[in-house]
């Protein structure tokens, strides 16, 4: 197969509900789309899902667009390819970068499903119709705002909820929402916003006593070796996020025993392909995993979605329906969470249209680049 020609689409959507991380607070996303087209006129869509601001990893929405347009691109276009796996190795020599890397993957992987005329699933390897679904909510101005928000949640079907936490944001709404939903599926996601110190320790040895599914990346993204200290002390689950970007540093985790459940996230690992290794290299060590999401649009949760269908997701991922997220998505159609369960579609590629009027509505920017004649 040949990409004969790249369409960047710089998206902005608002959010429904506006969400706050241990790090910053926000009001809507900025993603890239890639479009994808072969030299049949077959079309795969990709997003980059990166933050507007480096705050989770280092990449912004600008380095992706600027890595895209310089580095990927130029790798992509015209370079022959017979599956996937040998695309992503048109751009291997590109240190870092996995969100930029990632929209690349899923818009290849999508393309050549279609070609096969599989789903991505299938193509994958995923064996789920269905996956599991949570929500993660964000830190609220109040505990009962908090509450609020997931009883909101939980009557909308979902049956497993993550609540962000931070230093000063922590014992006291998880108790709260404990006290409230006695038999719920919860967990708490940090993003490294802790210390290891004997403040965080006492914080950590609390949050152990409220029957949580996991505390997810707790301390900071290299402190590989705090989180092997803090799973050694609580029978809670500790949860590797932002510190596993490589396969090498899964095994950096399960030589140190960092952590028993690991978050995939196509985009932090740079793609489909690594994603399914991670999958693969957790399984044989025992180690469940589930899918996390970066507020994706709907091309980047369809993504979500099918590798969510592998084995060894045996947890909820955070491939919530399209309506927590944004009110018109930018597929067709939406993606939908029904008593928290989404259908993995059977159709071929991403299984949905995108909605290419909205996306160009909803774009400042775009690039379209095409190979050379011949
Ligand atoms: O750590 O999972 C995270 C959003 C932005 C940055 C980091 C994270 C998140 C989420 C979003 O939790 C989950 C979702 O997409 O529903
Ligand atoms: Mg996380």
């Amino acid at each position: 197969m040949r990409i004969d020609r790249l369409r960047l689409f710089d998206v902005t959507l608002p959010l429904v509900h506006s969400f706050e991380t241990s790090s910053h607070r926000k009001t809507g996303l900025n993603h890239l789309l890639v479009e994808a087209t072969d030299a049949d006129g077959r079309v795969g869509w990709g997003e980059i899902a990166t933050p507007s601001d480096p705050y989770y990893g280092s990449e912004t929405t600008h380095t992706a667009w600027s890595i895209a347009e310089r580095y990927l691109v130029p790798a992509v276009l015209g370079t022959s390819w017979e599956t996937p796996d040998e695309l992503e190795a048109s751009w291997g020599r590109i240190r870092g970068h996995e969100f930029a890397k990632a929209g690349f993957s899923i818009a290849g992987w999508d393309l050549y499903a279609r070609s096969t005329g599989r789903s991505l699933s299938s193509q994958l390897g995923g064996t789920r119709t269905a996956v599991e679904a949570g929500v993660s909510l964000g830190i609220e101005p109040t505990v009962d705002e908090l509450l609020a928000q997931v009883a909101r949640q939980v009557d909308a079907g979902y049956k497993r909820v993550k609540l962000k936490i931070a230093p000063g944001w922590d014992v006291e709404p998880v108790s709260a929402v404990r006290a409230a939903h006695p038999g719920l599926d919860l967990h708490v996601d940090a993003n490294g916003a802790y210390r290891e110190s004997e403040e965080s320790t006492a914080v950590m040895l609390a949050l152990d006593g409220y029957g949580l599914t996991m505390i997810e990346q707790p301390f900071a993204p290299r402190d590989f070796v705090a989180h092997a200290r803090l799973q050694a002390v609580i029978d809670t689950p500790v949860c590797l996020d932002e510190s596993v970007v490589a396969i090498d540093d899964l095994h950096t985790m399960l030589a140190l025993d960092a952590g028993r459940v690991l978050n995939i996230k196509v985009s932090r690992m740079g793609g489909l392909a690594a994603a399914r290794t991670a999958h693969d290299v957790a399984r044989d060590a025992g180690i469940p995993v589930w899918c996390g999401g970066m507020h994706e649009f709907g091309v980047g949760r369809a993504a979500n979605v099918a590798i969510s269908s592998l084995p060894n997701f045996t947890l909820p991922s955070d491939v919530s329906g399209s309506d927590k997220y944004y009110a018109r998505d930018v597929i067709v159609p939406p993606v939908v969470a029904t008593a928290g369960i989404v259908q993995v579609p059977t159709e071929s590629g991403i299984g949905h249209e995108v909605d290419v009027d909205w996306v160009m509505q909803n774009a400042s920017r775009t690039l379209d680049v095409s190979a050379a004649a011949g």
